[in-house]
């Protein structure tokens, strides 16, 4: 009885917490809901950081200059980074990084839909930056506010370099803008290609959306899928004018009576295919992940074996 009770307290506990939009910390009561989807969430994240590594890492041996090639290899390895910090914020809810990878490489746990289109042209790196990064910073800002503390002190990092990416993008766009026709051609096509993958990467319409009302309430999400991807659209479009390219969806429209852009619906089709694993790249992403981890196994045991080493000569 008295257990019933005290469950009942930190319950209340934790909504008094939510509802003031103060943080929620590891050693803090929660629900099991709260917790699982919290690690759904960062774990997919944190994912989608280390699986992003990929596509922009196919161009650091054919960047086209030492400058780029030095630009490129800092922000891929800041994607890294912050899949460690994303790593670290989950590992305080109670599950190992080790699972967490198990999870990735077995296809139990997502990342984000984005990675699994190629990169084609050394332009992809310049859009990538631009479109992906925009995004990702769009929809971050937010995060940066979550209900739980290590997940949004992660965020405020992470958003800081995430803006410095979308700039490096869209300052190598407007370079290859400025060059000859051909460089222009790369730009564009590689726009058609990212534009509406990078609209899916907020996630299905809110109709659509399973976890958001949910998320909303527990102050995990502090907007909706469609809310962010607008923002988005609103804040991209006067770039791609001053860069001088043509965004690929002729519903593309400013609305005096809303003050913001209508646009086309994205193929929703072609995302469940892509989140389902059915994307252009989805096999090869995995299968890199999963080798990479399999011929880590012997660091994973020496560093172990050294840790307890060190424990028993401190002991002794
Ligand atoms: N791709 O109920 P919903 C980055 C899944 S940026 C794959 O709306 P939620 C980076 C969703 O998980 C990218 N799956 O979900 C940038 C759910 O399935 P489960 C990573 C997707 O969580 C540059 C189902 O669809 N950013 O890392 O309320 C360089 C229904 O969706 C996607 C983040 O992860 C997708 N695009 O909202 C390098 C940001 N969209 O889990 C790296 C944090 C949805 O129920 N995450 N799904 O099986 C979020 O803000 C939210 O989780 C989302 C989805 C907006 C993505």
């Amino acid at each position: 009885m008295t257990q019933v009770v005290d469950e009942r307290e930190l319950e209340a506990s934790f909504e008094r917490t939510i509802a003031h939009n103060d943080r929620i910390e590891p050693r803090d009561w929660m629900p099991d809901a709260y917790r699982n989807s919290l690690i759904r969430q960062i774990a997919q994240h944190a994912h989608s950081e280390i699986i992003g590594m990929q596509p922009e890492a196919n161009w650091i041996t054919r960047a086209p200059s030492l400058r780029r090639k030095a630009i490129l290899l800092a922000k891929v390895q800041d994607e890294a980074g912050h899949g460690l910090y994303l790593y670290s914020a989950c590992e305080t809810l109670g599950v190992s990084r080790d699972d967490l990878t198990r999870r990735l490489i077995e296809g139990r746990q997502k990342y984000s839909s984005i990675f699994n289109y190629p990169t084609l042209s050394y332009a992809d790196v310049g859009t990538i930056g631009w479109l992906v990064d925009g995004a990702a910073i769009c929809n971050q800002v937010p995060l940066c506010r979550t209900s739980y503390g290590p997940y949004g002190r992660a965020m405020i990092r992470i958003c800081k370099e995430e803006s410095f990416h979308q700039r490096q993008g869209y300052e190598l766009l407007t370079t290859m803008m400025r060059g000859t026709d051909e460089q222009r051609a790369l730009v564009q096509e590689s726009v058609d290609r990212f534009w509406w993958p990078a609209l899916m990467m907020f996630g299905p319409s809110d109709e659509q959306s399973a976890n958001t009302e949910q998320s909303m309430a527990w102050g995990i999400k502090r907007h909706t899928n469609d809310e962010l991807r607008q923002r988005f659209v609103d804040m991209t479009v006067p770039q791609a004018q001053a860069l001088g390219v043509t965004l690929p969806d002729p519903d593309l429209v400013w609305n005096e009576e809303r003050g913001a852009y209508d646009f086309g619906t994205p193929d929703w089709d072609e995302f469940w295919a892509v989140v389902k694993g059915d994307g252009p790249c989805n096999a090869q992403r995995v299968a890199h992940r999963r080798r990479a981890w399999d011929e880590g196994a012997w660091v994973r045991e020496a560093a172990t074996a050294f840790a307890a080493s060190q424990q028993t000569s401190e002991v002794r």
